[in-house]
Formats: structure tokens, C-alpha cells, sequence
């Protein structure tokens, strides 16, 4: 029960009961209390999980304090609220991270030993809320750890999934999806809010009224109302004092009105009903980059919007201000074009919810909205077929009309004359079938548009927003992308973590500038001594994972050479493939020959759709079978598929790789985060020309990053001259031998043809030249080689790594954001 503290010399209104104790006994009592009481058993009953549950619910208990100051200044009318939007939320798990930001480690760590229980094997009994997808959702959690941190009150709004992204096993070397079940054993860290839900239509038609002004208005009339329920997941700052939002939407079936009068039919319509109400927030869509125009897809998106914007509206009447200065309380922030129907539902609350008139409106629309684009690829650019979307949203189709109708007016007066660049700009695509570009009217609606690394940007300003951005150049930011250290390195590597701070002290957590005093001792032996032990370490806990996971033995004293990500064939997994079958041809032509000790571990899942991507997992682990037990190998080569790779497992495999592989076809990976993890983890890079890699390498230095391949305007100028792999294959033997080995079936014996559209597409389209670039990156690979050799100077490159990484911190991210798009400054005090 709260209560109110009746502290006068305090105006905070606070829990003020004992379950903010922070020491060893009080903890202890609060462990047990929520094992009596909430978990409803005895000590000596309790489960596993009920231990876990209980330290949840006590860690939780003690974030209250914080975060009920915290919510009251949602209502401070001189704070900007950031509003998140985003159809993903990879948050990974809570009770490790909140026992870091809330430094409590030690004294829960004790406080659980001393009740005969392991915070390690508790900290295992928690299944990752794993709503998202892979870069895009895990940088959305990453941006509220930052904004918490950095004091800046924000909402992250999203979608409660039931069933997030699928688990992965492998089976007979294939991917296997399995339901994600996050929810089976109950989620201690979200509270539900049936007092704070939202109706929202779908479907149905629209009329017109006079109102009694005799203005013309227009009403939706919805075939359909579904309610969604705010379910609230408090984010803790490091060590800021604020404790920050994240609200998601279940969505519900209405309450039956009429309830006396059903008679069995209508009963079960209103089961039914119930059920599809139910489904929309039911499962997220495990495709990461190319868009899937499926109706229930886009339902989850105007529901978790429309909810969103209507509890914004909410929370401004409670801060007592006016809806027409919505601007100057919120910056909303969209997460790519998911949420970017927001443009029109907002203009539908404030004209036909609020009569307000179009001009107005129109203008807080674009105050309020900003927009990020995450990637450049064609095929995963958001548009909807008009018939689906008119279906299903009948006033917003009819209001991005008259947006466009008056955007395209501009357009026309300002190019008299160029048909062209209306029809390239319309938010419409009238060349075919129509669509609604999601993109364009992120871009129309939105007073700043960013991309996520420099490169990124620039190549959307000169291709996919090209148009636009003649028109708009003063819209364009960019912001490139950041991670949080307090679970990147503060959490998953707290060996690494803890030598640093012995070395320089605690500040770089919030200010990673300083990491760059670790400069002066990368030469120092004894510290590379104490740099490579836990980096051994690290590796050992990852080895005796792999064996339990995957029956493979590695060495860890072998260089740990890392591929995680989704799998998708621009990310280039299998060029990787191409370069261990070349390793072992080598030792094949002559077992003597020296190849260096490697273990090349992969992670990541494939869209259950699509193929090529899963062909790929198929040939990483038939290429395993053969290489991991081949006699002439001898153990030198290990390949490993690590299996689910997500966020808890990416925790143990970051702090142990050697090597990060980010090998993407340059042009094509908006930015990359992974990359980031691995360097601030103390690995060293091999990479092209892309996303981030471009400013990771500017950072740490040329002569400590490998960088291979053709650059995205060597690209572009292979492509236009008409690109022909055959040629590259044919002309280099190695690679041939490569290919030929895996079209002979080599490595599915017993199906010998199983791999041949991997080597059809390779030897006909190669859209991603893999050929073009192989030589280069085996010429790469054997400088790592060398590299590797030299102990010493590897430990030097990996420390200046760690060392220049500060830049990518999330909360660098958040304050450009803060301060170029969002203008919102921080909570004072503290
Ligand atoms: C995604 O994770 C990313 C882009 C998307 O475009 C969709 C998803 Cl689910 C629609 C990734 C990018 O591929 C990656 O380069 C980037 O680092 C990440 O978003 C965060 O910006």
C-alpha cells in the first residue's frame, strides 16, 4: 500500500514505506515478503522462479520512489516529454540491467546468497521480453536507457506483444521457429493500467455533417471498436534519480454494451469479437527488413498510434495547457515509418476530434512529428496498396489526400511545370497499382528527418529522399547511432568493466570521453596482461556454453572470429562461409600448410520466410559438420552456430570475440550496433566501408581496424557497368575451388544439389558481391592472421579500441537528439 510520506519539509510525494531499504536486511525481508505474499508460498516450497520472481518484485518495489517523482513531471509544463514511437522494444532482460542503474548489485547479490539462493542462476530464470526484430528495436531500448540517464522525461510507446520473436533452434543443421512464450510465467516488471485505455475504430465508412457553425466536418463511422490498455514497464536511469516510461498497448475487445439483451447468437459474435480484438496485439512480425503488406500488420500500427496519441492529448489537459500548443510538451519521435500514420491520425484527432481547423493543425502536426529512416533498401521501404488501406482506414486515406493535394500545390508553384518530380515526391505511387508511400508522408508531415550514420545520410539525401531533400535540406539530421554502455559493457562484462575503472575510475559509464585515458598504459605489459585475462575468461564462459548448447569443443585460446546479426543476404553471412571453405581448402591441398587456430562462431535468425536466408544457416552448420571433424583439420578450424542469438545471449558472446565481423556490401547496412558492442568490448574490427564501420574506424584509428572491400561508390560504378560475377569467379582459382567444392555437394552429402540457388544466385545476379570482394577480404583475413600472431600488439589495438569508442555511447545519440530535433532539456537538479 503506498503511503503518503507526511513529511512536510518535503513537497515529493513518495511511497515512503520500507520498500525503498536498500541494505542487506531490508532487501532480505522484501525477498521474503514477496515470497509469502505475492508468490504464495512458504520459503522452504519456493521455486527457482519464485526466487526470481520475488527479487523482481523487490527491485521493482524500489524503483517506485524515483519513478513516481518522475511521472509527476510529465505534468511540469516547463519539460518537454519525448514520446517514442516504436513498433519494437528489444529490451532484453530487467533484473540485471535495473540492479546496475540502480547499483545494487552487490547489495542484492548479498542479500540473495545470505538466503541460500545464486543471483547468477536467478538472473538465468528470466525470459527476455524479446519484442523486436533485431538493430532497430534493441536501439529503441538503448535510447531509454539514455534518455533515463541523461534526466529527460520520455514515454516510449509501443506494442505489448504476447508472442515476440520467435525462439530458434536448429535442427539437422536447419532453423526451426519455435512460439515465443515470454509471458508464461507472469512479467513482474509491468504494471497494467485498466484505468488508462483508449477506443479505437477500424474499417467502416465516412460522412459528412454541418456543424452548428455550419462548417463542414466529416465523421468516421468504424465497422469495428477495439480498446487498447496501457500495460506501463518502469526504466531506470543510471544512477540519474529518474525512472522513465515505456508504455505499451494490449489491445482488448469492448465491453458488449447492451449486455441484457444478447441472446445466444449474439453471444457468440461477441466471443468472436473478442478474439479478433485480441489478435492485434498478439504477435510481432519477425521480418526485419523487407516489408510485408499484410492487413493485420498494418492494424498494429494505427492501433498502437492511435492509442499513443490519444493518452499524449490526455497527459496535455492534465498538464492544463491547450491542445493547440501540443508542440511545445511533446517531441515524438518515429521509429522508422512504422508509427508514421501518426501524421494523418494526429490531424484526425485535432480536426474532426477537435475541430480545429486544417491550417493549425497542420502546423502542430509538423512541429510535433520527426522521423528516422533506418534503411535504404527498396524492398524494405513501407507502402500500402490502396484498396487494404482504405479498408481498413477510410478517413486517414481521404486526409492523406488533402495533405498531398496541398503539398503537391507547393510543389507545382515552386517547379511550374516538372510533372516528374510531383509524381517522384507524391505521398501516392500512381506508377502501377497504388500505393501509400509511408516514407514520404513521414517526410511531408515531419519538421526533421534524420538518418542513423553519416554515410547513411548522405546516401539518403542523394537517393531514396533525394527529391525531398532538394526541397527540405534544412529537415536533415544526422544522428548516428549509439549503444548503452551500462548494459554493454557495465552488465556483460563486468571483469572488463571493473579493470577500467581500477585504471581511470567510474566516470566513463556517463562521460566514455574518459575512456580515452587508457590510452597512455595500451603499451604497459602488465596491464595487456590483465586486458587478455579477462578477455580469456570471457572467452572460456562462452566456450562451455557452445559445448553445452552445441556439443562443439572449442579452444579458447584460438581467435574468436564473431558473425551475429539477422540473417539476410546483404549482411554477407556466407562470404564469411566462402572464407572458411578457402581455410580449408588450404589445409586440404596440403594438410602441413599453416593455417592459424580459429573458431568462427554465427548467430542470428532467418524471417521464417525467407529462404535464401535460411539456405545460408543450412550451409553454416553443413560446412561445420564437415570442417569440425575433419582429421586433416585437426581441430585448427572450428565452426560453430550458436543458436537463438539474442539479447542474453549477445551479453555472453560480445565480451568474447576477438574478431567482429561486419562485412555487409558497403552501401547497404544503414549503421549497424553490433559493431559498436563488439569494439567497446575490446574487439577488433574487419569490415567494409559501411553504416557506422566508416566512423568507428575514423575513431580508433586506421592502423587498428581491417578494413577490406569496395566502397559504396565503387559499387554503384561496378553495378552500372554491368556487374558480371561468372568473370570474377572464373578469374581467381581460390574462389572457383570455393564455389565448385559447395556446388559438388561437398557439404550435403546425400543432396548434392541442396545449395545450388545459393551458387545460381551467386554466379548469375550476386547482388551483393560477394565475388567482387572476396579476394579482398581472404587478403584481409591473413593480415588479421598475422596480427593475431603478435600478442602484445594486438592487446595494444584492442585497448586503443576501447579507448576511442566513447563517441558511441547512446547518451552522445540522445543528447544530438535532445538538442538539434527534439529541444527538450533535462529535468534540473541533481
Ligand atoms: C532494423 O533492425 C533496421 C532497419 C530496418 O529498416 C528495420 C529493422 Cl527491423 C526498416 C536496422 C538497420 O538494418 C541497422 O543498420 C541499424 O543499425 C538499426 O536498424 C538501427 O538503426
Amino acid at each position: 500500500k503506498l503511503v503518503h510520506r507526511g513529511d512536510s519539509s518535503s513537497s515529493r510525494e513518495t511511497t515512503g514505506d520500507i520498500r525503498r531499504g536498500m541494505d542487506c536486511a531490508d532487501l532480505k525481508q522484501a525477498i521474503i515478503d514477496h515470497i509469502n505474499f505475492t508468490q504464495a508460498r512458504l520459503v522452504s516450497q519456493a521455486t527457482l522462479n519464485d526466487w526470481y520472481m520475488a527479487v523482481a518484485y523487490a527491485v521493482r518495489d524500489r524503483m517506485l520512489d524515483d519513478w513516481h517523482v518522475s511521472l509527476g513531471h510529465l505534468r511540469n509544463r516547463s519539460l518537454k516529454i519525448v514520446s517514442y514511437l516504436s513498433a519494437e522494444f528489444l529490451m532484453g532482460p530487467h533484473l540485471g540491467n535495473n540492479l546496475v542503474n540502480l547499483g545494487i548489485v552487490e547489495s542484492v547479490r548479498r542479500a540473495v546468497a545470505e538466503l541460500g539462493q545464486n543471483l547468477d542462476d536467478l538472473l538465468r530464470q528470466e525470459e527476455e521480453p524479446g519484442l523486436g526484430n533485431g538493430g532497430l528495436g534493441r536501439l529503441a531500448a538503448c535510447y531509454l536507457d539514455s534518455l533515463a540517464t541523461l534526466r529527460v522525461p520520455a514515454i516510449g510507446y509501443g506494442i505489448r506483444y504476447e508472442f515476440g520473436i520467435f525462439d530458434q533452434e536448429i535442427r539437422d543443421g536447419w532453423q526451426v521457429e519455435i512460439t515465443d512464450k515470454w509471458l508464461r510465467m507472469g512479467n513482474p516488471w509491468e504494471i497494467c493500467r485498466p484505468d488508462i485505455s483508449y477506443l479505437v475504430k477500424l474499417g467502416g465508412h465516412t460522412e459528412q455533417y454541418s456543424d452548428e457553425n455550419d462548417c463542414l466536418r466529416v465523421r468516421w463511422v468504424p465497422g469495428k471498436v477495439i480498446k487498447g490498455v496501457a500495460y506501463d514497464t518502469p526504466v531506470a536511469g543510471y544512477c540519474s534519480g529518474v525512472t522513465d516510461l515505456l508504455r505499451l498497448w494490449k489491445s482488448e475487445a469492448v465491453e458488449s454494451f447492451n449486455f441484457q439483451a444478447f441472446n445466444l447468437g449474439d453471444y457468440y459474435r461477441a466471443v468472436d469479437e473478442k478474439v479478433s480484438s485480441e489478435t492485434i496485439s498478439k504477435v510481432l512480425y519477425p521480418n526485419d527488413e523487407p516489408q510485408i503488406g499484410k492487413q493485420l500488420r498494418l492494424a498494429q500500427q494505427y492501433f498502437f498510434v492511435s492509442c499513443s496519441l490519444q493518452d499524449m492529448l490526455r497527459i496535455q489537459r492534465l498538464r492544463g495547457e491547450n491542445i493547440g500548443d501540443l508542440a511545445g510538451s511533446f517531441a515524438v519521435q518515429l521509429n522508422d515509418t512504422h508509427p508514421s500514420i501518426a501524421v494523418a491520425e494526429l490531424m484526425r484527432l485535432l480536426v474532426d476530434e477537435q475541430m480545429m481547423e486544417w491550417e493549425p493543425a497542420w502546423e502542430i502536426t509538423c512541429n510535433v512529428m520527426a522521423y528516422t529512416n533506418h534503411t535504404l533498401l527498396p524492398e524494405a521501404l513501407e507502402k500500402w496498396p490502396l484498396p487494404l488501406f482504405s479498408a481498413m482506414l477510410p478517413r486517414h486515406l481521404e486526409i492523406i489526400f488533402e495533405i498531398n493535394r496541398r503539398f503537391l500545390d507547393q510543389v507545382r508553384s515552386a517547379s511550374p511545370g516538372d510533372d516528374g518530380l510531383a509524381a517522384r515526391l507524391s505521398i501516392i505511387d500512381e506508377g502501377g497499382e497504388r500505393y501509400v508511400r509511408m516514407a514520404h508522408l513521414a517526410s511531408v508531415g515531419s519538421h526533421a528527418i534524420n538518418g542513423v550514420a553519416a554515410l547513411h545520410t548522405e546516401l539518403l539525401k542523394e537517393t531514396v529522399l533525394k527529391d525531398f531533400h532538394d526541397l527540405y535540406p534544412e529537415r536533415f539530421h544526422n544522428v548516428t547511432n549509439g549503444v548503452t554502455p551500462r548494459r554493454w559493457v557495465l552488465l556483460s562484462n563486468p571483469a572488463l568493466a571493473r579493470l577500467i575503472s581500477g585504471k581511470i575510475g567510474e566516470g566513463w559509464v556517463t562521460r566514455p570521453e574518459e575512456l580515452r585515458a587508457l590510452e597512455k598504459f595500451a603499451g604497459q605489459p602488465a596491464f595487456q596482461k590483465s586486458w587478455r585475462k579477462v578477455k580469456l575468461e570471457n572467452k572460456s564462459i562462452l566456450a562451455a556454453v557452445i559445448r553445452e548448447r552445441t556439443g562443439i569443443q572449442v579452444d579458447p585460446a584460438s581467435l574468436f572470429d564473431v558473425l551475429v546479426k539477422r540473417i539476410h543476404e546483404y549482411k554477407r553471412q556466407h562470404l564469411k562461409v566462402l572464407h572458411i571453405i578457402t581455410l580449408f581448402n588450404r589445409i586440404k591441398a596440403d594438410p602441413k600448410s599453416e593455417v592459424r587456430s580459429r573458431t568462427f562462431i554465427f548467430g542470428g535468425k532467418a524471417a521464417p520466410g525467407y529462404h535464401m536466408a535460411k539456405l545460408i544457416i543450412k550451409l553454416i552448420t553443413s560446412v561445420g559438420e564437415v570442417v569440425n571433424n575433419d582429421p586433416d583439420v585437426a581441430g585448427r578450424l572450428k565452426v560453430v552456430f550458436f543458436p537463438d542469438f539474442n539479447v542474453t545471449n549477445g551479453q555472453l558472446v560480445y565480451p568474447a570475440a576477438d574478431l567482429s565481423e561486419q562485412i555487409s556490401t558497403a552501401g547497404k547496412e544503414a549503421s549497424g550496433t553490433g559493431n559498436m558492442k563488439f569494439s567497446l568490448n575490446g574487439a577488433l574490427t574487419i569490415g567494409t566501408l559501411d553504416g557506422a564501420n566508416v566512423e568507428i574506424r575514423q575513431e580508433v584509428g586506421e592502423e587498428n581496424f581491417f578494413l577490406f572491400g569496395h566502397t559504396a561508390a565503387e559499387v554503384q560504378e561496378l553495378k552500372s557497368r554491368g556487374y558480371d560475377p561468372r568473370s570474377w569467379y572464373e578469374g581467381n582459382a581460390p574462389l572457383r575451388a570455393v564455389i565448385d567444392r559447395i556446388a559438388a555437394g561437398d557439404f550435403s552429402p546425400g543432396d548434392r544439389n541442396l545449395f545450388q540457388p545459393l551458387v545460381d544466385q551467386l554466379l548469375g545476379h550476386d547482388d551483393y558481391l560477394l565475388l567482387a570482394d572476396y579476394q579482398a577480404y581472404m587478403d584481409c583475413q591473413d593480415r588479421v592472421d598475422a596480427a593475431f600472431r603478435d600478442r602484445d600488439a594486438w592487446t595494444e589495438m584492442s585497448i586503443l579500441n576501447v579507448a576511442r569508442m566513447g563517441m558511441f555511447s547512446s547518451d552522445r545519440a540522445i543528447r544530438e537528439y535532445c538538442e538539434n530535433i527534439w529541444h527538450a532539456p533535462p529535468i534540473p537538479g541533481d
